[in-house]
């Protein structure tokens, strides 16, 4: 049987990215570093500019009509993210600057509160540093024992080792959905019940996962989620902490000042319901706003239909990336998301980036913040594509092209 989809729609989706008609280096501007920060869209780039233009007011604190419209539009954006992550209620959604401040956030409350000396903590081998030093620290000050779940050749988690370290001292599993490295994308639900079946907490760092696929976490089960609003064609400056409700009722604020309070004396304060207890000061409400938009936006598109095109510029990249003599692709899972790491043999990383960025094409070289996952694939750094879906197969000719030049400028 003949499956009939409708091809992606790149070329008009194209012309809603403004920046993609730029050039760098007189060169057609070639857009491979994703997964750092996606293009933002038409749709999103007008609305911080109307909202900046014609409406901005602080939220929470004006009876005058557009702080109130601030108000409303913020909770509408939470309402707009409840829905993207299937969470049970907007309360469980919390605004903060990204996902790293979202799991220092859950180590210096939840795990500040609750673990206990000898604890253990899970982490992979695999993760960004985001995911790995607040545990470290908090492990360093309270006694605890982080715990790494290895990675096996290919970039696939060794999950018989996981479950095997998985007991009664584990208190908390931190893992991420897909690795910014390697790309693999790991099996998280299984994951969640394993760790849930011996009792663990569990994060779910899903930075490189929401702008790549529908993210469920009432069907995840995982009791904390985070990402950042610059990798979902949102503004920089917001990101989001889902947590269960028990969870965050029981944690303690974050940070303190205004709009966490319930009330104040100079004797003692007593602090808002989630999420405003969570969430001190000022908030980056134009982004906030924002970040609504870029959901609107990616749910225009469907996430099962970029997921889809993005799997095909996958296989694609990798294909022809493969041929190329001397190229090795680190991180070979089976399943993977749209980005591709790879060595070049006796070519550094930065002088690859450094050229290719002559012929006008932006990749990412350096360790990505995953020095860990260097270390074991004995590389000290990679260079890395990452697709979003505005990307084309032609750009990943153009790219094919400008490695081969790169090959011959070493020689
Ligand atoms: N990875 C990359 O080029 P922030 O910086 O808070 O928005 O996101 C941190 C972060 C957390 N987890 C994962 C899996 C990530 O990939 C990132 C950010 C970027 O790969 C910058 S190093």
């Amino acid at each position: 049987m003949t499956t009939s989809l409708a091809p992606f729609p790149v070329e008009k989706i194209r012309k809603e990215f403004p920046i993609l008609t730029q050039k760098m280096n007189d060169q057609a501007f070639v857009y491979l570093d994703n997964a750092a920060t996606s293009q933002k869209p038409l749709a999103v780039i007008e609305r911080l500019s109307k909202f900046y233009r014609n409406e901005n007011a602080n939220i929470h604190r004006g009876v005058y009509t557009f702080s109130q419209n601030s108000t409303r539009e913020c909770e509408e954006a939470r309402e707009k993210i409840q829905h993207f992550l299937n969470a049970k209620e907007s309360a469980e959604i919390i605004f903060v600057r990204g996902a790293t401040e979202a799991i220092n956030l859950v180590a210096a409350t939840f795990g500040r509160k609750f673990l206990k000396k000898d604890d253990e903590i899970l982490i992979s081998e695999i993760e960004h540093h985001a995911n790995i030093v607040p545990w470290q620290q908090l492990a360093e000050e309270k006694g605890l024992k982080l715990r790494v779940i290895p990675v096996k050749d290919n970039g696939e988690l060794d999950l018989e080792a996981y479950e095997k370290m998985l007991g009664p001292r584990t208190y908390l599993v931190a893992i991420t959905q897909v690795s910014n490295s390697l790309g693999t994308i790991n099996p998280v639900r299984e994951m969640i019940k394993a760790a849930h079946h011996a009792g663990a907490v569990v994060l779910v760092d899903g930075a490189q996962a929401v702008p790549h696929m529908k993210v469920d976490v009432q069907d995840l089960d995982c009791d904390f989620y985070v990402f950042s609003g610059h990798k979902v064609y949102g503004p920089t400056g917001v990101g989001v902490l889902y947590g269960k409700r028990k969870h965050l009722e029981a944690m303690p604020p974050y940070q303190t000042g205004g709009d966490m309070i319930e009330s104040v004396t100079f004797e003692k304060t007593t602090f808002a319901k989630i999420p405003a207890k969570f969430e001190a000061g000022t908030p980056a409400f134009a982004e906030i706003i924002g970040l609504g938009t870029a959901i609107d936006y990616l749910k225009s598109l469907g996430l099962d239909e970029i997921n889809r095109y993005e799997h095909e510029l996958l296989e694609y990249a990798t294909e022809k990336l493969s041929k190329i003599p001397g190229l090795t692709i680190i991180g070979t899972a089976p399943d993977k998301a749209s980005l591709i790491s790879f060595e070049l043999e006796g070519i550094h990383p930065h002088d690859v980036g450094t050229v290719l960025d002559q012929y006008g094409i932006a990749v990412r070289a350096g360790h990505h913040c995953a020095q860990p996952t260097m270390k074991r694939f004995g590389v000290p750094a990679t260079t890395r594509a990452s697709f979003a879906f505005y990307n084309t197969k032609a750009e990943i000719d153009v790219l094919v092209k400008g490695i081969e030049k790169v090959i011959q400028v070493f020689k």
